[in-house]
């Protein structure tokens, strides 16, 4: 059945692999399989026929046959439950490889998230430059126990899985801020998931929209 997910048409990133069709191109190539990618623009993600695939208007959706998903947790955990390569076949492995998804998502992430906000939504506020600094630090806090935690290893959890999938891609997006490289195991556990042939894929294809130049590699 063919799958079919959303990205953007033009992407604030300009194709840097930082918008969340990324995690779930990167996902649909570990596991192999084909899609399709419809390009949508930002008043065509607000449109009802938009909404009827994603409430919120926003991208990524995932479309499969009857099958509609959104959220990209979602989207990565269906594809990783119903294909083999990104989840452990031990239960308890596997239960602790899908832990590191939420974390990625609900403890890692909105930290990070905050961090954009503060800079490209309310960076012109008078009370701005005060924040900042705070919401840094929020984020120093949550990448000092990740850090620890990772310690040595190459991933978080055993065999690289869909938890590293997703935090590598919730990490990635702090590179331009310089604060990842404040932490060398977690930059070098990024620059691993980047150099994966699955994740070079997926980023080739999502910067061909920009490009305008077929995939390589
Ligand atoms: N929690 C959602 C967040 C989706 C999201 O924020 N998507 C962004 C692109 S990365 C978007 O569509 N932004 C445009 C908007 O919200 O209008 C997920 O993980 O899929």
């Amino acid at each position: 059945m063919t799958i079919t997910i959303t990205a953007f048409e033009r992407s604030p990133d300009g194709g840097k692999g930082l918008a969340r069709d990324m995690r779930v191109r990167w996902a649909l190539e570990e596991v192999g399989q084909p899609y399709d990618v419809r390009l949508v623009s930002f008043s065509e993600m607000k449109e009802s026929a938009h909404r009827m695939l994603h409430p919120f208007g926003q991208i990524p959706t995932y479309e499969e046959g009857d099958l509609v998903l959104f959220e990209s947790g979602a989207i990565i955990f269906h594809l990783a439950e119903r294909h083999a390569g990104l989840l452990p076949d031990d239960a308890n492995a596997r239960a602790r490889a899908i832990t590191w998804i939420f974390a990625a998502l609900n403890t890692v992430e909105p930290a990070v998230l905050e961090l954009v906000t503060a800079r490209f939504l309310e960076g012109d506020k008078p009370w701005s430059r005060d924040r900042l600094p705070l919401v840094k630090d929020r984020i120093r806090d949550r990448l000092k126990q990740l850090s620890a935690r990772l310690g040595s290893a190459d991933w978080l959890d055993g065999a690289f899985s869909a938890g590293d999938l997703m935090m590598v891609s919730v990490l990635l997006r702090l590179r331009l801020s310089g604060i990842l490289d404040e932490y060398p195991n977690l930059a070098a556990y990024v620059a691993r998931g980047e150099a994966r042939p699955a994740y070079k894929r997926a980023f080739n294809a999502q910067l061909a929209v920009f490009t305008g130049k077929p995939p390589t590699g």
